[in-house]
């Protein structure tokens, strides 16, 4: 069957990367971000090889979230039935008392509201589209918490049960739900969470192999590539130097 996929956060990092290797296998793409000449310059790297239509909005800002949304051709709205619900962030990693709440206004607005917005806005689509398969791309913050990182990990706790929640409730109408948790994977990610401290961001990645956004975009892909009849629940994924959110074997 054709797809077309809708991908938020698709400006950098697992979302850029997704939209690549999607390009590269036939979907189609509705590429979703903040940054609008990010968008135009992989629109214009990718157009020759599928149809690709962009869409500029921030998640967590509701209303334009719904209302770009809204504004697809009929024609694109019915051919969307897949979404990648990959944009988000992680901003500080501090000890409860040092954290800012404008940090956890930000991490809770991307990660938590800005996926619920635009899955809220999407569903509908997939089930007049009768069908579709949705991706959250939590981490392993979703399933462990670690010092300083409440708040992120709140959220992609979140992600987590939302993930799960969802799966029962479009069970019926044959949306497939797949939950997508990363290690530690080198991107922009490190960078945003420590406000451009270049030096302290690329120690996060010292002394080991990390992920690369690439190693995360196959997963995605292999989950969108199974057979109708197969839903990939839950994908954990580590480089070989890590065994849980904080053990690694540096050298
Ligand atoms: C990214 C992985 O371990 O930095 O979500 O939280 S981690």
């Amino acid at each position: 069957m054709q797809k077309t996929a809708l991908i938020t956060g698709a400006t950098s990092g697992i979302g850029k990367a997704t939209a690549k290797i999607f390009a590269e296998n036939g979907i189609n793409l509705v590429l979703c971000g903040r940054r609008k000449n990010r968008l135009d310059d992989i629109k214009k790297e990718l157009e020759n090889k599928v149809d690709i239509t962009t869409l500029h909005f921030d998640v967590g800002n509701r209303e334009a979230v719904f209302s770009t949304i809204e504004s697809l051709s009929d024609n694109k709205k019915k051919d969307i039935n897949v979404l990648v619900n990959c944009a988000g962030n992680a901003h500080g990693l501090d000890t409860f008392f040092d954290s800012s709440i404008d940090d956890f206004d930000s991490m809770i607005d991307s990660n938590v509201k800005g996926l619920l917005y635009v899955s809220k806005a999407i569903v509908p689509i997939l089930v007049a589209n009768k069908g579709g398969h949705i991706i959250n791309v939590s981490s392993i913050a979703g399933k462990e918490t670690y010092p300083k990182g409440a708040v992120y990990c709140a959220t992609k706790h979140a992600v987590e049960a939302i993930s799960k929640g969802m799966r029962m409730d479009l069970l019926t109408q044959g949306i497939k739900v797949t939950n997508i948790a990363p290690g530690a994977v080198e991107t922009e990610f490190s960078l945003v969470r420590f406000k451009g401290d270049k030096k302290r961001a690329d120690s996060v990645y010292q002394g080991f192999e990390p992920l690369v956004a690439e190693d995360i975009a196959d997963a995605i892909y292999y989950a969108v590539s199974r057979p109708d009849h197969v839903q990939i629940a839950d994908i954990t994924i580590f480089p070989k130097a890590q065994a849980s959110g904080t053990l690694f074997n540096r050298k």
